[in-house]
């Protein structure tokens, strides 16, 4: 895999700077147009806020691109046939040289090839409900076990089998870290009911444990609640996955598809309220991410 890292981005990973890795499935797949570019830059703009060096990760011509350009990052976000690459596309992707946005578990494998420690999401994919009959289980959860990569995210999405994810990733020896909380978050809302067995407070105790964990050759969750005030109601957003999973059922929606087809029809029932939420949660992981980088740089 031939790895195009932007100029920038190079710069700081041979100084030993902080570099924060953004996934690109968001991007093209995971927001509507045109609300998508504006948060992908918004996205590197809380990055840089802090002092540390943005790199979304897409493919391109070819190659895994690490730190996307204004102009790519615009195809991303526009263009309407760019594939969600998960580790299964990675190749055929890359062979056809076509353009691609990568979920969270191409990312990190790009990440860790590139040597960038943190990447931030908004959530990881994880076991699908009913999981454990049609096997629909994220490559997200192994990727993440097997690349020495920090991400960042809000948890998982309330769509998935919570209590499952949690499952693996123990089994996969991921520790999922809750930033100021003893709950896994979920997404949209601020608590899932499940409980955590490692909690952190700040970045600096987060760099501590991440940089244990990635010195073992793998990674590692941090996962923070959205913000109280951008939060939805769970009860209410329960209802609204139902009904999409209903929908799905229905419309035969299953496999890659599965994931945004379901957030765009909760997206669609709550009224654009959960679009704040998720650009709310993005650019807090964002940020979070950008500190732990800092702090790992020390
Ligand atoms: N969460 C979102 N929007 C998204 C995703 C997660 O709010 O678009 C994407 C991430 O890129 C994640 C991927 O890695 O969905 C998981 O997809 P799958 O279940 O097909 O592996
Ligand atoms: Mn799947």
């Amino acid at each position: 895999m031939k790895l195009a890292v932007d100029p920038d981005v190079a710069a700081a990973l041979a100084a030993r700077r902080a570099v924060v890795a953004l996934e690109s499935t968001v991007i093209a797949h995971g927001l509507p147009r045109p609300q998508n570019l504006a948060a992908a830059r918004a996205l590197e703009e809380e990055v840089r806020g802090l002092g540390s060096t943005p790199a979304t990760i897409a493919i391109a011509d070819g190659q895994a691109i690490v730190g996307a350009d204004d102009a790519l990052l615009t195809r991303l976000a526009e263009d309407l046939s760019v594939a969600k690459v998960s580790l299964r596309d990675l190749a055929p992707v890359l062979a056809r040289r076509g353009l691609g946005a990568t979920t969270v578990a191409a990312t990190v494998e790009i990440a860790a090839r590139a040597g960038i420690a943190v990447m931030a999401t908004g959530g990881i994919g994880g076991v699908h409900r009913g999981g454990e009959r049609s096997f629909d289980e994220s490559a997200d959860l192994e990727a993440i076990a097997r690349h020495p990569v920090c991400v960042v995210c809000a948890g998982a999405k309330l769509v998935l089998d919570l209590a499952l994810t949690l499952e693996r990733l123990e089994t996969l020896g991921v520790p999922v870290v809750g930033y100021g909380t003893d709950e896994l978050p979920a997404f949209y809302v601020r608590s899932s009911g499940l409980r955590l067995e490692h909690r952190v407070e700040d970045a600096l105790a987060a760099a501590r444990v991440t940089r244990e964990q990635l010195a073992r050759g793998a990674g590692i969750v941090i996962a923070v609640p959205i913000a109280a005030g951008d939060a939805l109601d769970r009860r209410e957003t329960e209802a609204e996955i139902a009904r999409a999973l209903q929908a799905a059922e229905r419309q035969g929606v299953r496999g890659a598809a599965l994931t945004p087809f379901l957030l765009g029809q909760v997206s669609e029932a709550t009224g654009g309220r959960s679009l704040a939420a998720n650009l709310s949660l993005l650019r807090a992981n964002a940020r979070v991410a950008a500190q732990i980088a800092l702090a790992l740089a020390i």
